[in-house]
């Protein structure tokens, strides 16, 4: 028996991407950290998830993998002892590097898993591949793919970027007018990559208003913004951004309010830019009132706006999900360049933002802890896809494909390994995603529960989950280091993904590099050690590990320089140059000209989505599908308990549409809808409201993918998963990014009796 078998009333600290909380072995109980001004009740679940029934107790093989036939997603599974399990695995992980070699293990393994620095499962497996000799990684994020390879050819750097834009603070102080071209939803600013110590932002956000700044909010939903800013709401078309921004900028010229010596003296291009916008070769000037047949915003109020921008200290702000589009390198880059236009760019409180609000880590008044990484080896396997090129690497071996200016080709992947990430939540198209998921030889992944990843797997290896084994979590531009204590043990036959490689390791005659002999706490304890060596050299004292653990947390003194990297670069280009080419802003680059793309110009340019409600399929499918972040969790996660589980209605996700939308359908609020188009469908319960443009319906990632039958070549999620519906095309050949937010669809009244939830209830388990 554990110590933890018996429970105790003590109140350990924890921490999630949403936040610290506290929870009570003896119970599970959850609360809230008492450091923490505004919690999230997104990890008020956590407790309820760990005995729940979709718990996985023990590896499991699928029974068709064992035989040599059956489906992935449509097949049993066999319980299988850890020992023959994890024999299975590494015979299959070495048959497949012995005859194809490493270049056919797919480790990208893309996805948040937990906020741990230790249990980081991105960093287990990492350094497992690494050990065995290597992998095929991912580049990129399904975040922001996009913006990370067009905004080094701009500014030189997503970290300068995010480094250098304005903090809350001072935009208080110095700024007056933001426009928020996707808004700054606080749903999402409940999350940040590695945790939250305080959630600061709606405060934050609301003492810009206090101090008299004025905010717009450009977006198909009006709650991108909170209420509290009073914000004007411009329900622009979706997609339709980068119109808008190009004629903002054609106005600023027009009217001569452009800044034309920062232009001269920092910007490259400027005068070929200008020449696209006044239409020179195109013919097409991209007036105030091009934008407004675009976007269906009135072109006087472009205008106008035009005018504020370039009379106020301004931040241009361009929510992620406004990149996760078609071409979506160009609302990027023409942001970028409209702010480098309108005066404010380097100034205090004013200039570019890149998201404010996406994670809570965006203009928060944080820091870079220095938190030792698990150390990961090095990669002897050069080969990497673009994340979210999956499906086509898996349908076309050795096809190539375009990125950032180089022709590569996709490898032959036999085997697929996945810790920490959920392909079937993330992944657009996912009838495309089950057919080119059949290829390899083998899949094999590391989940604590039944969700549609682990029923896709040909080899279950269940993990622990945070509350059963022992870390330490730092956010993203945050202050608080937190402890994770372990409060139960394992459930089941459970294990930890550490130990689980591990024991892959030792088959496989890696072991001792794997391990390096250490425990799950000599680990920890290094990792919190290498960071207090950083933070001695940095000036700051930490406690020694022993207090840090008893004490549960330790609060870093927030920066007392803030970067102004923008701020020095105004004042002297020559002296603060940006690490581009010509070492200034590129609105014209001559890199991105030299790769000739047909998708991704010289300068930023407006071109017509496949996918919009400008594009002639919207005759077809008439609706404009936004898949946003949902506010009830972090993607998939925990949802099945908690609020997510609370928030569904008959027991599907909540889709939100126009009053005038659902009057035309003869859809009331708490209908059972069907939303479809020719890639697939998806129910969901109706939420009528006007807080969304007409034209545009809501379903937020995340339903656990539920298909009515698995074997469909267009699926149909009865439970409510908007990737059904999505296409999987990558941004252009710039950046491959995935494009989740460009996509139509049609919906209806679900006639007939509703088709029940599978996902709900375990899979088949031979032999129980
Ligand atoms: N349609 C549409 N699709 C999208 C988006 C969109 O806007 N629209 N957004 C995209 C974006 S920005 C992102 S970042 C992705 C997110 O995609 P993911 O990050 O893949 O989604 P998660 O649900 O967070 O997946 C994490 C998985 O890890 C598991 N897990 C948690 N902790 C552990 C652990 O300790 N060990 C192991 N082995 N597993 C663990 C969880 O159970 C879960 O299955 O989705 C993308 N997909
Ligand atoms: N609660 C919660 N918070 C999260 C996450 C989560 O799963 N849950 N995920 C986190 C992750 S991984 C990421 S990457 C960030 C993502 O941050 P974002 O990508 O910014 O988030 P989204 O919610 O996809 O989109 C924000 C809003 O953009 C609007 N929008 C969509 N398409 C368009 C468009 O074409 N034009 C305009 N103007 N607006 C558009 C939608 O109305 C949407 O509500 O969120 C993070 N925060
Ligand atoms: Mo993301």
């Amino acid at each position: 028996m554990s110590k933890y078998d018996s429970g105790s009333d003590e109140w350990s600290p924890t921490a999630a991407h949403w936040g610290t909380y506290e929870v009570r072995s003896s119970d599970l109980s959850v609360r809230p950290s008492p450091h923490d001004p505004d919690p999230s009740p997104i990890g008020l679940g956590l407790g309820e998830a760990i005995d729940h029934p979709l718990r996985i107790s023990a590896p499991m093989i699928r029974k068709g993998y064992l035989s040599g036939n059956g489906r992935r997603g449509a097949d049993t599974y066999v319980e299988t002892p850890w020992d023959e399990a994890l024999d299975i695995a590494a015979k299959a992980i070495d048959d497949v590097r012995g005859q194809h070699g490493n270049s056919s293990i797919y480790g990208g393994s893309y996805g948040w898993g937990s906020a741990g620095r230790f249990h980081h499962p991105q960093s287990q497996i990492h350094r497992f591949l690494n050990c065995i000799g290597g992998y095929v990684r991912s580049e990129n994020t399904y975040s922001t793919a996009a913006m990370e390879v067009i905004v080094p050819h701009v500014l030189g750097g997503i970290d300068i970027l995010m480094g250098g834009m304005p903090r809350w603070r001072d935009i208080a102080e110095h700024g007056q007018l933001v426009v928020a071209f996707g808004g700054m939803a606080l749903k999402n600013a409940q999350v940040n990559p590695g945790g939250v110590g305080q959630h600061t932002a709606a405060a934050d956000q609301r003492a810009c208003r206090d101090a008299g700044v004025r905010f717009v909010n450009i977006s198909p939903l009006k709650d991108d913004t909170q209420s509290a800013l009073d914000a004007e709401w411009l329900a622009a078309r979706p997609n339709s951004d980068t119109a808008i921004m190009l004629a903002l900028a054609h106005c600023l010229i027009k009217e001569d309010l452009h800044d034309k010596d920062f232009l001269e003296s920092h910007c490259v291009g400027f005068e070929k830019f200008a020449s696209y916008l006044m239409g020179e070769a195109d013919g097409q000037p991209k007036t105030a009132e091009w934008a407004a047949e675009l976007s269906g915003l009135p072109a006087d109020r472009l205008r106008t706006l035009a005018r504020e921008i370039a009379e106020n200290r301004t931040v241009i702000t361009v929510s992620w999900s406004v990149q996760r589009t078609q071409y979506g390198e160009q609302p990027y880059w023409a942001g970028i360049s409209l702010s480098a236009m309108s005066g404010s760019f380097g100034k205090d409180g004013g200039g570019f933002g890149a998201g404010y609000g996406a994670v809570h880590a965006m203009g928060n008044d944080g820091r870079m802890i220095p938190i030792a990484p698990l150390p990961q080896g090095e990669n002897a396997v050069s080969d990497f896809i673009p994340v979210a090129r999956i499906s086509d690497m898996l349908i076309n071996p050795g096809a190539p494909f375009a990125y950032n200016g180089e022709t590569r080709s996709y490898p032959d992947i036999k085997l697929v390994y996945w810790c920490g990430g959920n392909p079937f939540h993330h992944h657009q198209d996912l009838g495309r995603l089950v057919q080119a998921w059949q290829e390899p030889q083998t899949v094999i992944v590391h989940e604590a529960w039944w969700n549609a990843l682990s029923r896709h797997a040909d080899i279950i290896l269940p993990c622990t989950t945070l509350l059963e084994r022992n870390d330490l979590a730092a956010g993203f531009n945050d202050l608080t280091l937190s402890a994770m204590k372990q409060v139960r043990a394992p459930f089941g036959e459970a294990r930890n993904d550490y130990d689980i490689f591990a024991g892959l390791a030792e088959r496989l005659d890696a072991g001792g590099t794997f391990t390096d002999g250490k425990t799950e706490m000599d680990w920890v304890r290094e990792l919190y050690d290498g960071s207090r060596a950083f933070s001695t050299e940095g000036g700051i004292e930490m406690p020694d590990f022993e207090t840090f653990w008893s004490d549960g947390r330790f609060v870093f003194p927030p920066p007392d320089t803030p970067l102004r990297i923008f701020q020095s670069f105004r004042e002297d280009p020559k002296v603060t140059r940006l690490p581009t080419p010509s070492g200034r802003i590129e609105l014209w680059s001559e890199t991105i000209e030299s790769f000739q793309y047909a998708d991704c110009k010289a300068c930023p340019a407006w071109f017509s989505p496949d996918e919009w409600l400008g594009a002639p399929r919207a005759k077809t499918f008439p609706l404009h599908l936004i898949s946003n972040q949902p506010k009830t969790r972090l993607h998939s996660q925990y949802d099945h308990v908690g609020v997510s589980a609370k928030s569904k209605i008959q027991g599907r996700e909540p889709a939100l549409l126009n009053a005038h939308d659902a009057a035309k359908r003869g859809i009331v609020d708490g209908d059972l809808i069907r939303l479809f188009n020719d890639r697939g469908a998806c129910l969901a319960g109706a939420t009528v409201s006007d807080d969304v443009m007409p034209g545009v319906i809501v379903l937020s990632t995340g339903a656990w993918y539920d298909p009515e039958d698995p074997e469909a070549d267009q699926p149909t999620c009865v439970h409510g998963n908007p990737n059904t519906l999505t296409k999987d095309i990558g941004t252009s050949s710039l950046a491959q990014g995935p494009t989740a937010h460009s996509c139509l669809v049609e919906v209806e009244k679900l006639s007939g009796p509703a088709p029940s939830l599978r996902i709900t209830e375990p899979p088949v388990i031979e032999g129980k």
